[in-house]
């Protein structure tokens, strides 16, 4: 088999850059390790900045999230049972889209179903073959057979856990990470959300999130510790704790009832560079982890995929080299900017186990800061609804 671009991994990065390139006129393949329900079950994002909807509009699939998207102007943040709010449309004059990443991604596969596209479910062992060189291909297996395709470029959209990214040789990657002492419990459950905008939330017992999905779906996270399993925690037991950090006037509000999904994410932030290797991208989470404090991953996986994108169409259709040799420092410039956002806001909003109490006053210190400051908040709002591209 020949296409023009492999793209390992049909994620949201691997399905919108193959939408994308179709938009064009370039072919791909996507292969994707799971099947399509698992990829579907996955409950992650939730956020979309300006950048992503303009993608997804790009892609001619932004049909279903301009009338389902809930669009937000602000978020609130509280200290204790202190609330203030950040105005995005005031300070940046944009908005994020509220859309969850399983409904992003559900409108992309019905849109590659609809153009006929090639999305390979539950392939195995897939290696990447002469990336350095002209002439790439990758090998896998698919329905019990050994298969090879032969392509021009091959996207990395694997994440975290993919093969992409060990593909490019250990003395030429540079690896940076951080791991946070705790992880995020998450419940998804059929309830009105507690208020029409996200809260998210320091207190003394550690952070807690207020999002939503639908005006029937919400989603919730409280900040545990990494050696808490799920299952450790009943849905009681999880209502409760989230009444306690979040505050009286909303734990007041707040509708209970069963999860129907429960996970703990554990939270990390990672960059790998470079993010190219002759004919091979890495994209999205195949690249770098944030935390999830600002909703930047798919966001920031968007933005690769922008770059990307650009590289290939002046490649095909303006045969220019330009844009794919610098993806790399392009991409990884906002990448960067992404990661010092979501470690900042992550250190203003947990407890950490270590935190002195010089250090508890320095976090009230910039949180009241923030309450109090028009250009804090603005430059939380510019972060938020998305730096340019
Ligand atoms: P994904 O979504 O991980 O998709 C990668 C795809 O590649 C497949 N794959 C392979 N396919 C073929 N061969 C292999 N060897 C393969 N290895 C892996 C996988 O099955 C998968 O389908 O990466 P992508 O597309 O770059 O998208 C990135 C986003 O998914 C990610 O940044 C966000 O979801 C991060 N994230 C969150 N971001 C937010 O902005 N807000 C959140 O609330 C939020 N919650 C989360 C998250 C990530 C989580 N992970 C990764 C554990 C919650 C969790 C649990
Ligand atoms: C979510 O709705 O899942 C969500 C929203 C905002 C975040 C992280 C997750 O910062």
């Amino acid at each position: 088999m020949r296409t023009q671009v492999v793209i390992v991994g049909g994620g949201p990065s691997g399905l919108l850059l193959s939408q994308l390139l179709y938009t064009k006129g370039i072919d791909s393949v996507v292969l994707e390790r799971q099947t399509r329900a698992y990829v579907l079950s996955r409950i992650r994002a939730g956020v979309l900045e300006r950048g992503m909807v303009d993608l997804m509009t790009r892609a001619g699939v932004d049909a279903r999230m301009r009338t389902e998207g809930i669009p937000h102007t602000g978020t609130l943040i509280a200290q204790g049972d202190t609330l203030f709010r950040v105005d995005f449309a005031k300070h940046t004059g944009q908005s994020v889209m509220l859309y969850g990443q399983t409904e992003v991604t559900r409108d992309l596969y019905a849109a590659r179903d609809a153009a006929g596209a090639k999305i390979l479910h539950e392939v195995d062992a897939v290696e990447i073959h002469d990336a350095d060189r002209d002439a790439p291909f990758v090998t896998f297996q698919h329905g019990g057979s050994d298969q090879r395709i032969d392509c021009d470029f091959i996207a990395g959209c694997d994440g975290f856990h993919g093969v992409s990214r060990r593909s490019i040789p250990a003395e030429v990657r540079q690896e940076y990470e951080k791991v946070y002492p705790f992880g995020w419990l998450g419940v998804l459950s059929e309830t009105p959300p507690v208020n029409d905008e996200l809260i998210y939330a320091n207190s003394s017992r550690g952070f807690a999130l207020c999002s939503m999905r639908n005006p029937q779906l919400s989603r919730y996270y409280i900040q545990c510790s990494m050696a808490d399993k799920p299952e450790d925690w009943t849905d009681t037991a999880f209502w409760h704790e989230l009444r306690r950090r979040i505050p009286a006037e909303q734990a007041d509000t707040l509708v209970t009832g069963p999860s129907v999904e429960k996970s703990i994410a554990p939270l990390r932030s990672f960059v790998t560079e470079p993010m190219q290797w002759g004919r091979l991208f890495l994209c999205g989470d195949a690249a770098h982890i944030v935390p999830p404090t600002g909703a930047k991953g798919l966001n920031t996986a968007a933005s690769d995929v922008h770059y990307l994108f650009d590289g290939l169409c002046q490649h095909y259709l303006d045969g220019a080299s330009e844009g794919l040799n610098h993806y790399s420092e392009r991409a990884l410039a906002r990448v960067w900017k992404a990661e010092r956002f979501s470690w900042w806001f992550s250190s203003l909003m947990h407890r950490y186990p270590d935190q002195s109490a010089f250090d508890l006053r320095i976090q009230q210190a910039e949180l009241a800061f923030l309450r109090d400051s028009d250009a804090a908040q603005k430059a939380l709002a510019e972060n938020y609804v998305g730096l340019p591209y």
